[in-house]
Parts: C-alpha cells; sequence; structure tokens
C-alpha cells in the first residue's frame, strides 16, 4: 500500500485513497518521479525529447470486497492532475481522478461489480469495450450517469481471457472525455489457460496504452476539433508518458498494446524490423501465434505481442518505431536490454481453439459515408446516430453478414458493442492471420469493403455499433442494433 501510495503521489495523482486502494502491485519497478536526478536530467533535455523517462507502470484496481464469485470495486470519475511534461501539472478527468486509470485484472467466469460515482461536473458513462456485457451495463450513449450520481456495473466475465479496455461513451461528447483521459485496462485473466500455456507473466506481462496528445505551454491539454480527420496530437504517450524508455530483460515478454488515441492509426515496427510474435487480438488468444515484423493498430484496437529480448544484447536500445507518424510522432518508445534470468516462459504452437460460429441469418449492408450538407455528419448507411431508431434486429443464437462500404477518403475502425465478429474478407481477400480470429474493431480504409460475421451468442437488448474514430462517432456514425430472442 505504502508503495502503491507513493507511486500514486510520485505521479502527481491525489485523492486517490479517499475511495479506493490499489494493490502494491509485485509487478511494478520504480517509477521516476519528479523529485529524482533522472527526471532532472530528463527536464534539461526538453520536455518533449524522447525516452528521458521510464515507462509508468499502471497501477491495478484492488477490491474492496470479493468472494470465489464476485469483486467489487469503487471508482470515482473526478478531475485530478497528471505530471507529464517537467515541472509542469496537467489537469486531467479520470477514474479514480488518476491518467491512465488503474487496470482491472478480472478473473475469467468471476464477476465483477463496479460502482461508478460520477463526480466529474458533466454527465458520463462507463463502456467496456470488447466486454460481452448486458445492454444496461454496456454504456450506451444515451444510458447516461448523470453529475453527481453513480451507477453500478456489473461485468459477468463470461468471455475469453483477453485485453479490454474502458472509457466514456457519453452521447457526442466521447472525443472530449476520452482525450481528457478517461480510459484504463481491463485485462480479463484465466488461471488454468495460464498455467497451461506458460505466457509470460508476471513482471514480464506488460499493458502499453498508447495515445496521442497536445500541449499547451502551461502543461495543459490541447484538443482540437477535428471532425474530418479526428485529433492527432503531436506528442505521443506510453502509459501517460511520452515516448518512455522501459528496461527489459534479455527474455521472453507479453507486451499489451492498446491504441486508445482518439483518431491516430499507429503502424509499429521494433528496431530494424524485428519480429515479434502476435498472440492475441481484440478478442483475445489466436489459434496460433503469428509471426510479424509490423503491427498496425487503429483507434480502440488491441493486440498481444510476446517479443523475445534474448535477439538483443545486453546494453542494446531497441526502438519501437511508428511508421505512419510525423517527425514527432514515430518515436513510439524505447526498450534498454539488461540480462535477464532463466527462462520460464514460452510461446506454444496452438494457442486455443475458436469456437465455431452459429448459422448465418442474414445479410446487411453498411455504406460509411461523409454527408457534407447542413451539419455536417459521417453516416452509416445514410444516416447519423438516432437513438429512437433501431436500424437491425439481430437473432440471438445466430450470427449474420455485414459488408461496411467505405465511400469516403477517411478511414473507420468499425466497432461492435456486446458481440464479437469475425473479419471474413477486406476487399475480397481473407483477412492477415492476426486479424482472422474473434475481433471487436476493424478498420475500413478509405474506399475498402470489409464483410464480417458478428456472433450474437450472449445476451438480447439494444447496443450500438459505431465508428471509433471518436470524432466520427460523435458526429454521428453510430447505429443500432436490438438482439431479439
Ligand atoms: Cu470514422
Amino acid at each position: 500500500m505504502a508503495v502503491t501510495r507513493r507511486k500514486a503521489l510520485s505521479q502527481g495523482f491525489s485523492g486517490v485513497f479517499l475511495v479506493c486502494s490499489f494493490a502494491a502491485d509485485k509487478r511494478s519497478r520504480p517509477v521516476t518521479g519528479t523529485a529524482t536526478s533522472a527526471w532532472a536530467r530528463a527536464s534539461a533535455a526538453g520536455p518533449f525529447e524522447p525516452f528521458q523517462r521510464d515507462v509508468p507502470l499502471l497501477p491495478v484496481a484492488r477490491p474492496v470486497e470479493q468472494t470465489k464469485s464476485l469483486q467489487k470495486y469503487i471508482s470515482e470519475m473526478k478531475p485530478g492532475t497528471a505530471s507529464i511534461l517537467p515541472g509542469l501539472t496537467t489537469p486531467i478527468l479520470g477514474y479514480y481522478g488518476m491518467y491512465p486509470g488503474p487496470t482491472f485484472r478480472a478473473t475469467r467466469g468471476r464477476a465483477v461489480e463496479v460502482r461508478q460515482i460520477n463526480r466529474s461536473g458533466r454527465d458520463l458513462n462507463v463502456h467496456l469495450h470488447g466486454g460481452v456485457t448486458q445492454p444496461q451495463f454496456d454504456g450506451h450513449p444515451h444510458d447516461a450517469v448523470p453529475d453527481g450520481t453513480e451507477r453500478l456495473y456489473h461485468y459477468s466475465n463470461v468471455q475469453h481471457s483477453a485485453t479490454l479496455w474502458y472509457h466514456d461513451h457519453a452521447h457526442g461528447e466521447t472525443a472530449k472525455t476520452l482525450f481528457a483521459g478517461l480510459a484504463a485496462f481491463y485485462i480479463v485473466e484465466d488461471p488454468e489457460e495460464d498455467d497451461a500455456l506458460e505466457l509470460p507473466r508476471g513482471d514480464y506481462d506488460v499493458p502499453l496504452m498508447i495515445q496521442d496528445r497536445a500541449f499547451n505551454a502551461d502543461g495543459t491539454f490541447r484538443y482540437r476539433v477535428d471532425i474530418d480527420r479526428g485529433f492527432r496530437g503531436d506528442t505521443l504517450l506510453v502509459n501517460g508518458a511520452i515516448a518512455p524508455r522501459m528496461k527489459v530483460e534479455r527474455r521472453l515478454y507479453r507486451l499489451r498494446l492498446l491504441n486508445s488515441s482518439n483518431a491516430r492509426p499507429y503502424e509499429f515496427v521494433l528496431g530494424n524490423g524485428r519480429e515479434v510474435i502476435q498472440i492475441s487480438s481484440d478478442g483475445g488468444l489466436l489459434p496460433k501465434p503469428v509471426r510479424r515484423t509490423s503491427i498496425s493498430l487503429q483507434p480502440a484496437e488491441r493486440v498481444d505481442v510476446v517479443v523475445d529480448f534474448r535477439q538483443f544484447g545486453v546494453g542494446s536500445e531497441v526502438i519501437l518505431h511508428n511508421t505512419v507518424g510525423e517527425a514527432t510522432t514515430s518515436a513510439v518508445m524505447r526498450f534498454d536490454v539488461v540480462k535477464g534470468g532463466a527462462e520460464e516462459a514460452r510461446v506454444p504452437k496452438v494457442l486455443r481453439e475458436l469456437e465455431p460460429l452459429p448459422p448465418v441469418n442474414a445479410q446487411r449492408s453498411f455504406p460509411l459515408t461523409f454527408n457534407g450538407l447542413g451539419r455536417a455528419q459521417w453516416q452509416i448507411a445514410g444516416a447519423g446516430f438516432d437513438d429512437e431508431r433501431i436500424d437491425c434486429r439481430p437473432r440471438l443464437g445466430s450470427s449474420e453478414l455485414w459488408t461496411f462500404t467505405n465511400n469516403s477518403e477517411r478511414t473507420h475502425p468499425m466497432h461492435t458493442h456486446g458481440h464479437f465478429f469475425r473479419v471474413v474478407s477486406i476487399e475480397g481477400k481473407p483477412p492477415q492471420p492476426g486479424d482472422a480470429a474473434w475481433k471487436d474493431t476493424i478498420p475500413v480504409l478509405p474506399h475498402q469493403t470489409v464483410v464480417i460475421r458478428p456472433n450474437f451468442d450472449y445476451y438480447t437488448g439494444r447496443y450500438v455499433f459505431h465508428c471509433h474514430a471518436a470524432e466520427h462517432g460523435d458526429m454521428s456514425m453510430m447505429g443500432q442494433m436490438e438482439v431479439v430472442a
């Protein structure tokens, strides 16, 4: 507790311990704080220089109460501050008042209940992205938790192990609230699977949240509305630190990559094009590991990779590049390789068996367009979001074929709530193997046609599907489905 408190305070978080506590995370390494000499050196090198700060390891939320079948948490959504630029304080809006928010580590088959208290000064809600969640807990854009009130969110965790995240989904406001700091990891773990697979865990399982930001001279976040491209910042943050460095031992690491940027896509390349092993995508493990030399990640997508740092010598400094960035958004972070102990982890040849899909019950077509007439709007099938309109009624226990045709000049990462899908084809061709398992977000590039097959397997009720370029979703590229029995 003391360790965690120090860690939280060193990052400029305040008021955290009034309503909750965090596990003194055994995995955490010391985090560079504002008072160290390393920090002083870093500030001398200029506030935006990359690799000046150790990557912050995200705090883990600790339940206030738990039984074998349920873990209960209390979280406050409220203003706080973060120390991102040396000597300056950045006001944020965060879960537990923190940026980035704390990670939930949930267990498959054990439910989680989060009491979310809204003390933010605005109406919010909470969407567990990638969660197989009953509609009343899904964070529908019109299902607000008004300022000054609270809501109990129940997550059944019936799904497979996966890297999920949670963020605000207030109607028309998500670009701003996500930008202000309301985003964090939610990881579903499966201990039996962990024991069987022996993938890297503990210290060697590291969630990395990648976001772009811009700053004013006083250290405050600078947001500029751009409905066309979505927000693009000139600075990359990993776990809330500018292009940080991370000490890694010569061994295997599982890195959980999350793009929680408003609208910026990334293409990650390690060093001079070293191989990484993709083991997981949005909906959990792939059937088999996939060796890749670059990883593309659109807003809201997740990819877990295993990196074998034994391929580098002690003292190596290996940069993770973003090959589709500009001058200041191309360096993502740096791995500084140190001596490692005996390796206990491995990457098995087979990771999981994918469940078969139920029969296709309907085919639907969703053209994606921009309508510049009157109030400019992004549209799905010729319409913006309307809470009163249900766009489709899939049947529980069925699958469907959905065709997204992008008739615009911008990429639309399309996301379905509450249900995973498989990607059937991209421009008539099967997806690359890293996208061939369960997904909840898939980019549809300009003038591309992408066919997906959603699986309506768990809950009935009303869910949204939308573009996850936050500015597009807000304005108002979002539809509604009602899953019926
Ligand atoms: Cu879009």
